[in-house]
């Protein structure tokens, strides 16, 4: 007989395997509530109402599940309890009230733990609260009891915490079943419809739970035609999909097409002044909310790469947005309105265009015209997801509008969960950059869109801000991600869109710590190590065998995996790096170039200017310079990237290394599955990476003519 691996068709556990619950699930237990919240009807609340009991009852749930498996006893609450769950009308004690609250948002997100004497109690005003308390304590294992005492109140940075789907109901011809997908299938969607067994998006809901995301936008931005009907025909499925993460109180949010009043609404014009359109889209929100009631709102992508918007019309954004929210306010939900505007149908040959200045150039001057439940949402960097780019000047560039960061958990151009690329570190350092230097009392990204930015005016600061969200990495394959240690990524994310300031390299040592627990809650220290040294820098390793310097893409087009440096160079995309013989780089100076510069405040504008004090990791995103401009490290531009791309491999190779030194472990601390799934990926890095290093070397070589002044092999 042959030896055939039996696959578990159960998903991968990710960070909340049994033994991650070992600590709170040996002691004894209680929920308390201040009075009866028991939902209706057998255990479960009608579909779309509140979600309160059914989040109390879920914490139930996750009490028993965890007694049950380690030993320990759910208790009544006046039993002395090691732990207590409470859910009181106002958390009390010292300190302030609990911040993130906002009109839309689901109430005081924040909880307290008091740690005294081995015992701990926790307090929280809402379930969803007290769940995140709960998730808390699971994280800190031992230590949530056997810790000094504390009186700690804990709230999320951002009031608003988003993951949007990239998911077709239908398979898309060209994009496939989630654009830009790499773990699978679809979570919500099979066979053109929502997926009968939804039990996966509840698990989905309780993963998110434990980091801190509580709002999921379930369809792409990009919005077809079978996907627009989401909003009308389908909202009974809409609905089952609502239901299936409302018990762990995660809102449902949709991605609407701005087009819809006429393609779903047989009107003769979608103009957002239009008075039948504006009654359009309140009877379809109207409709929204009586099935759904805790609906969270409408993602909008307008007037980029195809999709509608209201330029055809003549109007701008705010009009646009507005026009959402104004159908969306009667019932506090939120249009989350894209601000990745650009002209994707550029003439490579004119230079004056620069897609990087597009989202400033478009929106700054709709400052102020916002209505208060729109949050306009701002990727990044000015381009689109690079390994490395600039910080988006957007970001500075409207104090008076609510702003979300948005990221990108999936691995769209980091290595499409091929490669082992850990995101926080990259995410970090945008989060924590200061847009004025130590001007305006050195605000970073973080404080501008937690609504406390310099200048913020009071609807945006009560408001919390417009929070953060992020692309997610998750589709119907076993390990949620495709590649087992991307599940970092979303963990990372999750974490730091509930508390920014936190470490990558803690982020990542939590998701060690519960991923790898064994069933009694330990961790074997070498598969710790071992994680830190394939994961901790791998960004940075991503980035030296990719595009050197800020200048970025060099991708496929198309699928933008691997390397292609003129992929995109005599392309309509507006994604450019202008080598020639000489040098390499985008002039974005006010001197010579795009101008993109000035759109940043001091001090910014100028130290991105001048070549002599522009950040080397960004020059080429700066400046056109020759090969043999010398960078700070000494070393020319043709040299840096000959020595990064030939490093970046040795790299990964010892990614590899580490990642083979737990073979030992294999099945055990390390099951099987996992162990096989990585080192498939790690090859595949380790293929692409040698791939990337030989192509933009043997390209730099070619154009220049300068040879490695360490003579190693270029082609
Ligand atoms: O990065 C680009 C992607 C598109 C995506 C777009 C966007 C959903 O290549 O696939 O479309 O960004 O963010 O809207």
């Amino acid at each position: 007989m042959t030896s055939e691996i039996v696959v578990d068709p159960a998903p991968h556990p990710a960070w909340l395997p049994d033994g991650a619950l070992a600590a709170a699930g040996r002691r004894r237990v209680a929920v308390a509530t201040p009075e009866p919240a028991e939902p209706q009807r057998g255990g479960v609340a009608p579909p779309g109402s509140d979600s309160s009991p059914q989040v109390v009852a879920t914490l139930r749930a996750e009490l028993e599940r965890a007694t049950a498996a380690h030993g320990g006893a759910v208790v009544d609450p006046d039993g002395s309890p090691d732990l207590l769950l409470a859910l009181v009308h106002e958390v009390s004690g010292p300190g302030a009230r609990l911040p993130a609250r906002g009109p839309d948002t689901s109430g005081g997100d924040g909880f307290r733990i008091v740690r005294d004497g081995g015992r701990v109690t926790v307090t929280a005003e809402t379930p969803t609260a007290l769940l995140h308390g709960w998730f808390h304590v699971v994280r800190h294992g031992e230590t949530a009891f056997t810790g000094p005492d504390v009186d700690e109140r804990h709230a999320p940075a951002f009031a608003l915490r988003v993951l949007d789907h990239w998911d077709n109901v239908d398979v898309h011809p060209v994009m496939g079943q989630v654009e830009r997908g790499y773990s699978g299938g679809s979570i919500f969607y099979a066979d053109g419809r929502v997926r009968d067994d939804l039990s996966r998006v509840t698990t989905y809901a309780r993963l998110l739970a434990a980091t801190g995301v509580d709002r999921v936008c379930i369809n792409n931005v990009n919005v077809h035609a079978r996907e627009a009907r989401l909003l009308t025909d389908d909202l009974p499925e809409v609905a089952r999909v609502a239901a299936a993460m409302r018990p762990y109180g995660v809102r449902t949010h949709l991605a609407v097409s701005f087009a819809a009043p006429m393609t779903l609404g047989g009107l003769p014009t979608s103009d957002p002044l239009d008075d039948d359109v504006r009654a359009w889209w309140r009877a379809a929100a109207d409709r929204v909310w009586a099935t759904i009631p805790d609906f969270g709102g409408f993602v909008v992508k307008a007037d980029s790469e195809g999709q509608p918007g209201p330029f055809a019309y003549g109007r701008d954004h705010a009009d646009g947005a507005n026009l959402l929210a104004e159908a969306v306010a009667p019932h506090d939900g939120v249009v989350h309105w894209r601000a990745f505007v650009y002209d994707h149908t550029q003439d490579w040959r004119d230079r004056t265009t620069d897609r990087a200045r597009a989202a400033y150039d478009h929106f700054a001057p709709l400052d102020g015209r916002f209505a208060d439940n729109v949050v306009v949402q701002v990727k990044h960097g000015p381009i689109d997801f690079q390994t490395r780019e600039a910080v988006s000047p957007v970001l500075a560039g409207m104090p008076a509008t609510r702003l979300a960061l948005e990221l990108q958990v999936t691995q769209e151009y980091t290595g499409q969960q091929r490669h082992a690329c850990y995101l926080a570190p990259w995410w970090s350092e945008n989060l924590g950059f200061r847009p004025w230097g130590a001007g305006e009392d050195g605000a970073a990204v973080r404080d501008v869109v937690a609504g406390r930015g310099p200048s913020a005016p009071a609807a945006v600061a009560d408001a919390g801000g417009g929070g953060i969200a992020a692309v997610s990495n998750v589709g119907d394959d076993r390990f949620w991600t495709g590649h087992p240690l991307a599940q970092a990524n979303l963990y990372a994310f999750g974490r730091l869109a509930w508390d920014p300031t936190l470490e990558p390299a803690a982020i990542l040592d939590e998701w060690v710590g519960l991923t790898f627990a064994g069933p009694d809650g330990g961790l074997e220290p070498r598969v710790r190590e071992a994680l830190h040294a394939v994961l901790d820098d791998s960004w940075r390793t991503y980035e030296s065998y990719t595009a050197p310097l800020g200048v970025g893409f060099m991708v496929r087009p198309g699928h933008h995996y691997g390397p292609d440096v003129d992929g995109y160079e005599y392309t309509p995309w507006g994604t450019y790096h202008f080598a020639d013989r000489d040098g390499i780089g985008v002039d974005r100076t006010r001197a010579t170039g795009t101008g993109f510069t000035g759109q940043y405040p001091e001090p910014w504008r100028d130290v991105y200017e001048d070549l002599a004090t522009c950040p080397d990791e960004l020059l080429l995103f700066f400046h056109h310079v020759p090969y043999t401009h010398v960078l700070r490290s000494g070393v020319t531009v043709v040299q840096h990237v000959y020595d990064t791309h030939f490093a970046g491999v040795e790299r990964v190779r010892e990614a590899v290394a580490a990642w083979e030194s737990l073979a030992d472990l294999v099945p055990g601390a390390l099951p099987a599955d996992v162990d096989a799934r990585v080192r498939e990926r790690l090859a595949e890095q380790l293929r692409s990476a040698v791939e990337w290093r030989d192509q933009l070397n043997t390209y730099f070589f070619r154009k220049s003519g300068i040879p490695d002044a360490h003579g190693r092999t270029i082609f």
